[in-house]
């Protein structure tokens, strides 16, 4: 007996779960497998990211005038590479890229799926050793099999997306990821390069005592963000507050440390920026998704980020998401002070 033969892999998973579910595809099951396998090599670089020469802007910038870093590039090449190969996916929006990249050969072309990807989130703290991540989305095209993707197969409300995930690159490396049957944690064990089963049907607490937003940006937030934000931090036992912060600027560590632990992670709207900083169709549908198949919520304040009808592949939203009763106490603020 193997140390390893009571551990479930990615790909036994994959595979167990198509067999629970005799209408599902072997696509989705083959894109999930790319995706494993690009998630390997991103974190492999990932790790060595002092040794090897990948730290350190790319030179370039993206579409959201933000500089590319090496890794950025490096993650964003291998992940296209690997959805190409996978023969599964026809299009892909990606941060890194401004128009959709349309894999317009005879399998792309007779492919099921399109893939919203941010290949590598959290990029600036790269150079300083902190948990970033890949958050992805993937959807059944709308335009017909053997036509060329359009953007409408990606402006699609976030209930439409077939399964959802992210890859966080920290202290170890999992994925995470929904299909739309609960959210299940899988932790890479690089004794056998393999994406091991490691948290089973995650579930987010109600409530709980850690939240998560830039402080720094306070002067520029709504009256109701900086009246809950005061409330996180008013003493009351009864309420197990003053809640604890904790924000390290990575979205995907920021919610997943949250996912597990309870907490609400924010990002809202500012006098900066009137919708906020994060990106709808590859940062907050996807994470959207798996908060709610975790029991948890997300929001843009006032409704549900996933029936958002997007109206461009880059649109940004105000993010509120984490422990329910969280986001809805949240909510709550919002109504009452913004519209004073
Ligand atoms: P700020 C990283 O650049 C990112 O897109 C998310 O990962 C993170 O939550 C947010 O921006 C941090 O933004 O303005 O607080 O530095």
């Amino acid at each position: 007996m193997t140390e390893h033969n009571n551990v479930q892999t990615l790909n036994q998973f994959i595979i167990q779960r198509q067999a629970d579910y005799p209408n599902a595809s072997g696509e989705l099951s083959r894109l999930l497998h790319h995706i494993g396998i690009a998630s390997k090599i991103v974190n492999r670089a990932v790790n060595k990211a002092g040794l090897v020469d990948v730290l350190g802007a790319h030179g370039d910038q993206n579409v959201q005038g933000e500089d590319q870093q090496k890794l950025d590039v490096f993650a964003d090449t291998h992940f296209i590479n690997a959805l190409r190969a996978s023969g599964e996916c026809a299009a892909i929006a990606s941060e890194e890229n401004e128009d959709i990249i349309i894999f317009d050969d005879a399998m792309g072309r007779n492919a099921k799926y399109v893939f919203c990807m941010d290949p590598l989130d959290g990029s600036s703290n790269i150079d300083v050793n902190v948990s970033i991540g890949t958050i992805f989305s993937i959807y059944q095209r709308v335009s017909k099999k053997g036509e060329l993707p359009t953007k409408e197969d990606f402006l699609q409300e976030g209930t439409k997306q077939v399964a959802a995930g992210y890859v966080i690159y920290g202290s170890s490396t999992m994925l995470v990821y929904t299909t739309g049957n609960g959210v299940n944690g899988f932790t890479l064990d690089p004794s056998i390069g393999e994406f091991c089963l490691s948290h089973p049907n995650i579930k987010t607490p109600k409530n709980g005592s850690i939240y998560s937003i830039n402080e720094g940006n306070y002067i520029n937030l709504p009256a109701g963000v900086k009246k809950y934000i005061k409330y996180c931090q008013e003493k009351d036992p009864k309420t197990n507050r003053p809640y604890t912060s904790r924000y390290i600027g990575s979205l995907v560590a920021d919610f997943h440390r949250n996912l597990l632990k309870g907490g609400i992670f924010i990002y809202p709207n500012t006098s900066a920026n009137s919708n906020g900083k994060l990106r709808l169709l590859y940062e907050c549908n996807p994470i959207a998704f798996i908060a709610e198949q975790a029991g948890g919520k997300a929001t843009n304040g006032v409704e549900r980020i996933l029936k958002i009808k997007p109206d461009s592949i880059h649109q940004r939203v105000p993010f509120y998401t984490g422990s329910s009763a969280m986001v809805k106490k949240a909510e709550d603020f919002l109504d009452f002070f913004n519209n004073i």
